[in-house]
């Protein structure tokens, strides 16, 4: 039997999908306009905390990704947040308000205290060696409207510990190897993390497991410059600091409701002092960021602020917003 491949990065594996299925597709044109296709893609990362490839040609955008990991972890389903960071997604709101299939958190987090995920927690904790730490995500009666616009991509779950470490794999009866599959891996390994703190294991592989992985017709020329640039994976990432907790994401949360309205600006003196690991500060000053971008049109963003952001999170946001980034910042 085979096992998936196991790359050092999601950088390597994320290149590897879209090489093969761009290039080398099981069907073309199989529907719609899905152009390429290749039916069972697994692949399975040694470190999840590496989530973020460097590809240039495809511009990333980190804000939204932590903001739609923390929309999950909310067990929240507004448009009102999710659409603030991705106006398309608003488009998938029947009633322009809430998100269904698309929504994982309510299904995974809400509400806090009997939720799946704090099943599979209490589950864990009683018995480690389980193979029932297993959460369903899409749901039968989503498919008893043929037109329903947003079913669940991801059918589900699993978290297993073995070997002393958490191991999760995931699920997904669809995934768009462009856009789906980065936004899924990165609120997907995140959520991980999360649950590996909160069972006090160090974090194990991530693993996916893909039935129809597809390309569409318009986004194969950015395939191609993906590939056609390949640059180095980013050096190792950070880890979610181990003493995070609800409380630590709701305050997260609170800051992330009072930038997004734009009631508060977050200077970094002010960040720096808040009783909040580095970790979730830099992920106030990306929100922070993106305030500026949003309610700011016309004016590149502070300075401070680009001053105050790692590196990483530095360059990728230069990357995507350069129009935004003062030439003395860049
Ligand atoms: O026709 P269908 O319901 O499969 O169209 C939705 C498409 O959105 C998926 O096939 C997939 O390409 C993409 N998708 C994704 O990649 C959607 C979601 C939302 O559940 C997701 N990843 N998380």
């Amino acid at each position: 039997m085979m096992q998936p491949v196991l790359f050092p990065t999601f950088h390597d594996a994320y290149l590897a999908v879209l090489e093969q299925v761009s290039t080398r597709p099981q069907f073309t044109k199989p529907r719609g306009n899905t152009a390429r296709e290749c039916l069972n893609i697994s692949f399975a990362l040694a470190d999840p905390r590496r989530r973020t490839p460097n590809t240039p040609a495809r511009k990333t955008n980190i804000i939204f990704n932590y903001a739609e990991a923390l929309w999950y972890l909310a067990g929240r389903s507004d448009a009102e947040m999710i659409g603030y960071y991705a106006p398309r997604l608003r488009a998938l709101a029947a009633d322009g308000k809430q998100l269904t299939g698309t929504a994982y958190g309510p299904r995974l987090f809400h509400p806090q205290g009997d939720s799946q995920f704090d099943h599979a927690m209490r589950l864990l904790t009683k018995d480690p060696g389980s193979k029932r730490a297993a959460m369903v995500i899409m749901r039968p009666d989503e498919f008893a409207d043929p037109a329903n616009p947003d079913v669940a991509c991801t059918v589900g779950l699993q978290f297993l510990i073995r070997g002393g470490q958490l191991h999760t794999v995931c699920f997904m009866r669809g995934n768009d190897a462009m856009i789906g599959l980065l936004c899924d891996v990165f609120s997907f390994t995140l959520i991980a993390e999360f649950a590996a703190i909160q069972l006090g294991v160090p974090l194990g592989t991530y693993t996916h497991h893909v039935a129809s992985m597809h390309l569409n017709e318009p986004d194969l020329p950015r395939v191609r410059a993906i590939l056609a640039h390949p640059s180095r994976p980013p050096a190792a990432a950070p880890a979610m600091p181990a003493d995070t907790t609800w409380q630590t994401l709701d305050q997260v949360l609170e800051w992330e409701e009072e930038l997004r309205t734009n009631r508060r600006r977050l200077h970094p003196g002010e960040a720096a002092r808040l009783p909040l690991d580095p970790y979730w500060q830099q992920v106030l000053l990306l929100l922070e960021t993106y305030r500026q971008i949003t309610h700011q049109p016309h004016r590149p963003v502070d300075a401070d602020v680009m001053a105050a952001l790692t590196p990483h999170h530095h360059d990728l946001i230069s990357c995507r917003w350069p129009d935004r980034i003062s030439e003395a910042d860049r």
